[in-house]
């Protein structure tokens, strides 16, 4: 068990749903909800579970997802009949294209990811938890009426209206390797969340074509949102120094000029080196010292999935970060565990697969450290105009 203790006057939710796991976007879709349980089979077999207050998540009720998405697109959703997906011609609210296909069970799979979400961020509220996770979350970028991208329901934005309900700032964090254009644009018109996504991105090619540097929010007199966007656009192929260094120096940044009050952090896991779809080189080290980083800050802290299409690399990334949620990282065993469920499926590398290491083809880094450099300083710029 790795003697894996539960940290004292520090409470740590993890909210997961067997049901979740089970659905299927189709053969050849990338996004995998069986993912989750190689990852829980990890969390579980290093025995993580016992430190943390475990909960089967509940489906989000039709008055909940409607906080956020309209009526005509939820009654849509749930009604939605199974078909061959068809990109050239698109249904209704995106349904149906190859990105977002419908398959058995849709309506269920978006509730109950949803309705962990929203019930680990009323854990934050009620103060019954300092950091809450949902692996199964992270979906950034389902829009009001429109599927996107893979999400249908953006539990982020459910989280996120919940945790302002008692909160008066948050800050949502997104190190998915593409842009949160989902939770950017539902906020973009309010001074109480800021939104900072880091992502790939090359003008219009790489999906879903926004996030420049320059997109910080309506510019105009009379919005309160102005500014409070923060995009930080790269190349492919960043290592985890540079990527470790942005990330702190930029978060650093906003804490200090936001001071917010609960902060959501989307660890997409398609950032990893050797994903199916993602362009980066950032190791397990540093993907979860994106999370140490937060943690340290000691704000309330709302942890979701989100991408990763390397699921054994998914499951390794998000079996670390939840070490780090409850403090055991530095005493876990790298070799993962000889009991682990569907261990063969790490052992693509070794015999003795390991918790930390990935294998993945290194991508040349395209970033250089002075484009990296006047990231920070045009974002040092646009932090000025955030009142304080
Ligand atoms: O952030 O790039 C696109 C859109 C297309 C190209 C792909 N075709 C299929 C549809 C039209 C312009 N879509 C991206 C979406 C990426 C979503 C990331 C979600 C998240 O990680 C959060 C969860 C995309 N990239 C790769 C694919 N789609 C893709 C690759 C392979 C396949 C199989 C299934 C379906 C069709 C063949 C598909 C999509
Ligand atoms: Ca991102
Ligand atoms: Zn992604």
């Amino acid at each position: 068990m790795n003697g894996i203790v539960r940290p004292k006057g520090y409470n740590v939710s993890w909210h997961s749903n067997p049901d979740i796991e089970k659905h299927h976007f189709g053969h050849a879709h990338p996004m995998k909800p069986w993912r989750l349980t190689l990852a829980k089979g990890l969390i579980m077999s290093y025995g993580m579970h016992t430190a943390m207050d475990t909960y089967v998540s509940r489906m989000a009720t039709r008055e909940e997802l409607e906080d956020f998405h309209s009526a005509e697109y939820m009654e849509y959703l749930k009604t939605a009949k199974v078909a061959l997906p068809d990109d050239d011609n698109p249904k209704e609210f995106n349904l149906g294209s190859s990105d977002c296909p419908i398959f058995e069970g849709l309506f269920n799979y978006c509730s109950m990811y949803a309705g962990a979400s929203i019930d680990a961020a009323r854990k934050l509220c009620n103060e019954e938890a300092d950091i809450a996770i949902n692996w199964s979350g992270g979906l950034h970028h389902a829009k009001k009426a429109e599927s996107s991208g893979f999400c249908y329901v953006n539990d982020i934005v459910l989280a996120i209206l919940q945790l302002l309900r008692k909160h008066p700032r948050v800050l949502y964090i997104d190190i998915d390797v593409h842009h949160g254009d989902g939770v950017e644009e539902a906020f973009w018109s309010t001074d109480r969340v800021m939104t900072l996504s880091i992502h790939k991105y090359d003008g219009y090619q790489f999906f879903p074509g926004t996030g420049d540097l320059d997109r910080t929010g309506p510019d105009s007199e009379e919005n309160p949102g102005a500014h409070h966007a923060i995009n930080v656009p790269l190349a492919d192929g960043i290592d985890d120094e540079q990527y470790v260094w942005l990330f702190k120096t930029i978060v650093g940044m906003c804490v200090d000029r936001f001071r917010p009050t609960a902060i959501v952090l989307q660890c997409g896991a398609d950032s990893l080196a050797g994903d199916r779809l993602g362009r980066f080189n950032v190791q397990v080290q540093g993907h979860g010292a994106c999370v140490a980083y937060c943690k340290s800050l000691n704000i309330p802290l709302l942890l979701v999935g989100g991408g990763g299409y390397t699921p054994r690399n998914v499951a390794r990334a998000w079996a670390h970060e939840t070490s780090i949620a409850i403090g055991c990282d530095a005493n876990l065993n790298p070799i993962i565990p000889a009991h682990t469920p569907y261990r063969s499926h790490f052992r693509h590398d070794t015999i003795f697969p390991t918790l930390d290491q990935i294998l993945g083809e290194p991508r040349p880094n395209k970033n250089p450290d002075k484009k990296i450099r006047e990231i920070v300083a045009s974002i040092t710029e646009q932090l000025r105009f955030v009142n304080m």
